[in-house]
């Protein structure tokens, strides 16, 4: 299909026309390095040869990580770290969290900076035009959306067994429109999202293989009151449909569980997390749907200090139950709470490093980006278009 299918009629202009098929083109070339990539890995075997930008990489990353390094005392040593923390893939795709523990007293902290974008309206599995949408007697559709998040993390494990996570997410979303009568505009919000708290409790360990329970609870610190003008409110600020909003309103169960294990040159594991709404509304008069995900992935070692990945994320969100009084579902899909529900799959490439020549107190620097591959939802409803993160970890 060419692009001009895409957006029949619809009120923008020639250079959003072709966003559609560039779109295409950057998700297929996208997948392609994905599959080639682990093949190319074996074609040219890093541990014997090394490859030259591998080194200049390498020294890139070591005098940023010495940058990183606390002044007047890199490197204390607590001499009971695990054997393999030096390790690149000893940590999962940086877009899996709570999948290690640290050894008794050991320290991490971590920022980790999101994006997710959002482009386009989906109905099931068919892409929709936003004349599309309008025809379906909506006043207004969203073409696009962004998301980021910078999300603060800490760990610190009372004992070998147990460790603990808080997480602070800082979220900023961003969403653009049109109208009826082809105006375009933007809302945009930003605050404290939903702070949580995971308990990592280990659960069976057996040679390479490792399992533990993740069981955390999140707090409704996000607002859900967010609000800006649109060309419908008379220069007032409104509320902003749910998924403008910072925080899920309620508090939230957390559990999962976790499997990892790991050769000499390879790691994988498997993640499946919930986040199920532990009140029957929020006070909103309304809960977000429960929300389940599994990951799987495979790391492979490129020489000491690097590892790449390849992760498939199945990821299943029910519709919100309840509903805002001040939303009016007629006016927007996203201020319906029975367009809310879908379910996706997302294939992901990413990149960890580690300094494996500084003691146990290193810095890591990961980054990940995926893109769906399968996207069912109860629309109209936006699509994800793909989703990144960039992040530095510090263990003591
Ligand atoms: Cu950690």
């Amino acid at each position: 299909m060419n692009s001009v299918s895409v957006f029949p009629g619809a009120p923008h202009g020639a250079s959003s026309d072709l966003r559609p098929s560039l779109t295409r083109t950057l998700r297929a070339a996208f997948l392609l390095t994905l599959v080639a990539h682990p093949i190319m890995a074996t074609g040219n075997d890093p541990f014997e040869e090394p490859v030259a930008s591998s080194d200049s990489m390498r020294e890139l990353f070591r005098s940023l990580s010495r940058g990183f390094e606390v002044r007047g005392g890199p490197a204390d040593d607590h001499g009971h770290h695990h054997g393999s923390t030096a390790r690149p893939d000893s940590h999962a795709p940086i877009g899996v969290m709570g999948e290690h523990l640290h050894a008794e007293g050991e320290w991490m902290v971590s920022l980790r900076a999101m994006r997710m974008h959002m482009d386009g309206m989906r109905d099931g599995t068919n892409s929709l035009s936003s004349s599309d949408v309008l025809s379906r007697g909506f006043m207004v559709t969203p073409t696009e959306m962004d998301t980021d998040m910078l999300m603060a993390g800490a760990m610190w494990a009372p004992s070998d067994d147990v460790t603990l996570m808080a997480m602070v997410p800082y979220v900023q979303r961003s969403m653009d429109h049109v109208t009826m009568n082809g105006t375009e505009f933007t809302t945009e919000s930003e605050g404290l999202g939903d702070v949580s708290l995971t308990a990592l409790i280990r659960a069976w360990d057996h040679n390479n293989h490792h399992v533990h329970f993740n069981i955390g609870i999140s707090a409704p610190t996000g607002s859900i009151d967010e609000e800006d003008v649109t060309p419908a409110s008379g220069g007032n600020d409104v509320q902003l449909p749910y998924p403008m909003q910072l925080g899920s309103g309620t508090w939230d169960l957390l559990p999962g569980i976790t499997y990892t294990g790991h050769a000499a040159h390879m790691s994988w594991g498997m993640q499946a997390l919930m986040r199920l709404p532990l009140e029957d509304e929020n006070s909103n008069d309304y809960r977000l749907g429960g929300r389940g995900e599994v990951s799987t992935w495979v790391a492979r070692r490129l020489g000491e200090d690097f590892s790449t990945s390849a992760r498939l994320r199945y990821s299943r969100w029910r519709d919100i139950n309840g509903a805002d009084p001040l939303l009016n579902p007629a006016m927007v899909p996203t201020a319906d709470p029975d367009l809310s529900g879908g379910e996706r799959i997302d294939l992901f490439w990413g990149v960890n490093y580690v300094d494996s020549s500084a003691s146990s107190a290193s810095s890591r620097f990961a980054f990940e980006v995926g893109m769906p591959v399968y996207q069912d939802l109860d629309g109209p409803q936006m699509e994800m278009d793909w989703v990144a993160t960039l992040a530095w970890q510090k263990t003591f």
